[in-house]
């Protein structure tokens, strides 16, 4: 195909004005990226990308996700000329407060904006998540007559990006599962912050990708006919392999004082931008677009309209004609496999990070719920991801397991201690720590129902009893509701012993022997249970009553908030030890002998 390279040649240096500009108003940003890909972006918005900027949500699209996403002016830029709902006035509100420009990109803030990125290598994973639910769509509801979902995934990474080592869990995790619906662009400028790359970097990146099992190009990042080929060669070729597209680029280019230098990297070239946009042929008015590349994107716009447009008739055709499979979304499992991408059981291997990155993503492609397990430990391991999840307010499902020094012999290695409070402290996300198979039931429900954010289960794994002297109905509804009274006081209540999980029972025996007044709160999930009516709360946990004692088999601080600075806490204060897990219990004083003793030491 052959581009209208005038114009776009055009529309590149008015984009890379606007981000001089926004980052010039602002005097933060970062116009490395956004200068050194401006090729490439006018490509991708001017001609390449099959997307509809009236419908961003679109699900036939291709998605491009910003990896890279301090680069985040160089997305705003394009999704301006693009003619999304993303007016100057915007672009000129660059990183201030509530604008649909902030300093990274954050999704549902911005129409276009596919995933939030700026954590580097999260992008990648994201990008890598869409494609597994995009080869999960097309295999599941694509007919012989109708291709509904017939998209590519496209995500530009840079040095950074790769050099985490969530890329590299993710990317291998593509390469393996045959995601050719994949094409990653490495920005590949020779500078990383605030250094030359070689300073930090000596792999040769193409072989570590062919390695992986990507096909790879070298191209000239600037040379848009070369790009565009290279785009094109990417979506034809049909060999079951991710397509990773090396574009080699200056950074900061048209600020001659800093490009091709990590000085390009952040703000510091905005102080010569006045020269550099003379340089670069604009006028003096910022915010410049002119009334050429203006026509050019509004006609390309009417052309991406008709394509839409035509995709509509289809996918109502396919609705007609495939009532049963429009209706049945998820008939079956199995496993996905590069075979069988249909199936939706995913073989993720010892990847937690890439894991939990690729579950945002097939939740950013707006389709399919998604949910992960793993050791609950390890969450330190995919924290960044879980962090962007809640952040993104997907309604993921972590499914953690092995969640106390219950685990026992394998050891504090893998005994979290301090892991389920510090989720807790994580906005956004509810943790939910189930204490027998009833409420663990009412956790499932709570995880589905909840769409507005993730939750996060954390189960246990050794065996605990069945706790039939409370209600099932109770125990299951209880959980949607945070907190409940699990055992009611008989005649005056004097003491309140709140407690969840594996430990539950140990209140429960503690009640037993404490005798009449004493009420047991089972407190699985505190997100929900805050989000009750301050009537139910106090229905559960009464004001007047400040006799409180707490016990979880982890770090005590969180719980004061509910047994206050007159309650007593019993849970632990160091790491736990290797022995079998109910020894470890009692040398670690996780018991009902310790709650009766907090509860004595009341008085
Ligand atoms: C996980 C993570 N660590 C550190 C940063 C801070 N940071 C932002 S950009 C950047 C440099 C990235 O280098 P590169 O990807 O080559 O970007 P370029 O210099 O080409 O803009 C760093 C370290 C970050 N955003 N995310």
């Amino acid at each position: 195909m052959t581009l209208n390279l005038e114009i776009l040649s055009r529309a590149a240096n008015e984009a890379r004005g606007l981000c001089m500009d926004a980052v010039q108003a602002s005097q933060s940003g970062h116009l490395g990226l956004p200068l050194g890909c401006a090729e490439m972006g006018a490509v991708l918005y001017g001609y390449a990308l099959k997307h509809n900027p009236e419908k961003p949500r679109w699900i036939g699209r291709d998605y491009f996700v910003l990896s890279a996403g301090h680069g985040s002016m160089f997305l705003y830029a394009w999704l301006h000329m693009s003619g999304y709902d993303l007016p100057m006035e915007e672009i000129k509100r660059f990183r201030q407060l509530h604008s649909k420009t902030p300093g990274h990109p954050e999704f549902g803030e911005t129409p276009g904006v596919e995933a939030t990125t700026g954590p580097l290598g999260q992008g990648v994973g994201n990008a890598v998540g869409i494609a597994v639910a995009a080869k999960m769509a097309a295999s599941r509801f694509n007919t012989d007559e109708h291709r509904i979902f017939d998209q590519h995934i496209i995500c530009l990474a840079g040095d950074g990006c790769l050099q985490e080592g969530v890329s590299a869990e993710a990317c291998a995790f593509a390469a393996h599962f045959g995601l050719d619906n994949l094409i990653l662009i490495y920005d590949s400028n020779a500078v990383t912050l605030d250094a030359m790359a070689k300073a930090t970097q000596s792999e040769d990146t193409g072989q570590r990708f062919k390695a992986y099992g990507f096909d790879v190009q070298d191209i000239n990042g600037h040379d848009m006919q070369q790009f565009l080929d290279a785009l094109d060669t990417a979506k034809e070729r049909k060999s079951g392999r991710p397509q990773f597209i090396i574009a080699h680029t200056l950074i900061g280019k048209g600020v001659p004082e800093v490009e091709g230098t990590h000085k390009a990297h952040g703000e510091a070239g905005a102080k010569y931008v006045d020269a550099a946009r003379k340089g670069l042929g604009l006028p003096d008015e910022h915010y410049f677009v002119s009334k050429d590349v203006r026509a050019y994107f509004a006609e390309h716009k009417k052309k991406l309209l008709a394509d839409y447009d035509r995709w509509e008739k289809s996918y109502n055709d396919w609705r007609k004609r495939s009532p049963e499979q429009a209706k049945l979304y998820i008939k079956d499992g199995g496993d996905f496999t590069r075979d069988t991408p249909k199936g939706r059981n995913i073989h993720f291997g010892i990847r937690e990070h890439g894991m939990c990155a690729i579950l945002n993503g097939i939740s950013y492609h707006g389709m399919f719920r998604a949910s992960g397990a793993t050791f609950l430990v390890f969450t330190d391991y995919c924290r960044a991801s879980v962090r962007l999840a809640a952040l993104s307010r997907l309604p993921n499902i972590y499914i953690f397991t092995h969640d106390s020094i219950g685990v026992g012999e394998d050891g504090p290695t893998h005994e979290p201690v301090e892991t389920v409070s510090s989720v807790r402290l994580m906005p956004q996300i509810d943790v939910i720590r189930p204490a027998d198979p009833e409420e663990t039931a009412g956790a499932f429900v709570a995880a589905l129902q909840r769409t507005d954010g993730p939750t996060f289960l954390a189960l246990t794994r050794q065996v605990v009893p069945i706790l039939n002297e409370i209600d099932a109905k109770l125990r299951r509804e209880g959980v949607l509701r945070g907190g409940y009274i699990a055992k009611k006081e008989e005649g005056e209540l004097n003491l309140i012993i709140l407690s969840c999980g594996s430990e539950l029972q140990h209140a429960l025996a503690a009640a037993k022997q404490l005798g009449n007044g004493v009420r047991v709160v089972s407190m699985p999930c505190f997100e929900r249970f805050e989000r009750e009516s301050e009537e139910y709360r106090e229905e559960v946990l009464p004001k007047s009553c400040r006799r409180r004692v707490a016990i979880e088999a982890g770090v005590t601080k969180i719980w004061y908030q509910y047994v206050g600075i007159d309650g007593k806490v019993v849970g632990l204060h160091e790491f736990g030890l290797s022995a079998p897990g109910a020894q470890v219990m009692k040398e670690r004083g996780i018991d009902a002998e310790h709650v009766i003793a907090a509860a004595k030491s009341l008085d």
